[in-house]
């Protein structure tokens, strides 16, 4: 079997969703050498379809908690690997992230975390559901460069503008740079607020790099 149909398999596998056949699936991949960043691309294009059919109310909260749960364990084989790419040394930077207050949709942020760690950053993971004032205490706590936002609902798209609006008002304005990301964001959006945009983990880290790198992300 060619890397495209190990990767369409656990496409369709975690579409379905059957997570005992999306982990075969990825553990096959992972013994045929495929490498672990297109394993996770094909997950999050099977879970992305789950979630627009969910959307399109052909399949309900129950699959979602399949795809998810899926999502979950496959992740976990796959860490370790993409641990071991260890991609680049990244400069001295802290970044302090977490999917902002109401949204718990921990599988996106994950994978920024790993990815932003594997490129050498620092990064402190405060979890999901987390109130804007509680980011911007750690920032200051652990002296952080960036604080990044994850939301995938609308409904917390107004706490990741708090997080800016509290900023200004705590007198921090200028002092962290904030991103955002997840499907409630937009790069309009953040253009409107002053945030930076990142579609992807891979988008985060250069992101992260350019704002850190750049020189005046404090
Ligand atoms: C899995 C899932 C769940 C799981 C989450 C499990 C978990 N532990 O994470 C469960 C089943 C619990 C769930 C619950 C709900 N969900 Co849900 N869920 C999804 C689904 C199908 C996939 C999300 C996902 O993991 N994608 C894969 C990852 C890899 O992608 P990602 O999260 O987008 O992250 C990538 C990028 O966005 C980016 N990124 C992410 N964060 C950041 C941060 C920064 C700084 C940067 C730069 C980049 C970045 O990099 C990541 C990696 O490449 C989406 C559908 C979709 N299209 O997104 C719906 C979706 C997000 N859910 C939705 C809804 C409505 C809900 C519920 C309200 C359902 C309900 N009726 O209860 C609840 C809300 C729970 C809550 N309070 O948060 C809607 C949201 C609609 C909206 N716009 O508000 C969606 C879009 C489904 C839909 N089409 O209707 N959900």
């Amino acid at each position: 079997m060619v890397d495209k149909d190990i990767l369409q398999h656990i496409c369709t596998a975690i579409e379905t969703p059957d997570p005992d056949e999306t982990v075969k699936a990825v553990e096959k991949a992972v013994d045929f050498g495929v490498a672990p960043l297109e394993i996770v691309g094909a997950l999050t294009d099977g879970i992305t379809t789950l979630g627009d059919k969910f959307e399109r109310m052909e399949c309900f909260l129950p699959e979602l908690i399949l795809g998810a749960d899926a999502m979950d364990v496959s992740m976990k084989l796959l860490k370790p690997k993409i641990e071991e790419l260890n991609l680049e040394t990244g400069p001295a930077g802290t970044v302090v992230i977490s999917n902002i207050q109401g949204d718990i949709h921990d599988i996106g942020r994950d994978i920024v975390v790993t990815m932003l760690r594997v490129a050498g950053y620092q990064v402190e993971d405060m979890g999901h559901d987390v109130k804007p004032n509680l980011m911007i205490d750690k920032a200051l706590e652990c002296d952080a460069d960036i604080i990044a936002v994850s939301t995938l609902l609308t409904t917390s798209l107004p706490f990741a503008r708090e997080v800016l609006r509290l900023l200004d008002a705590r007198g921090l304005s200028g002092k962290f740079k904030v991103v955002m990301g997840g499907g409630a964001v937009t790069p309009e959006y953040c253009e409107e607020i002053g945030a930076g945009y990142g579609d992807n983990a891979a988008a985060a880290v250069k992101l992260v790099k350019e704002l850190i790198d750049g020189g005046d992300s404090k």
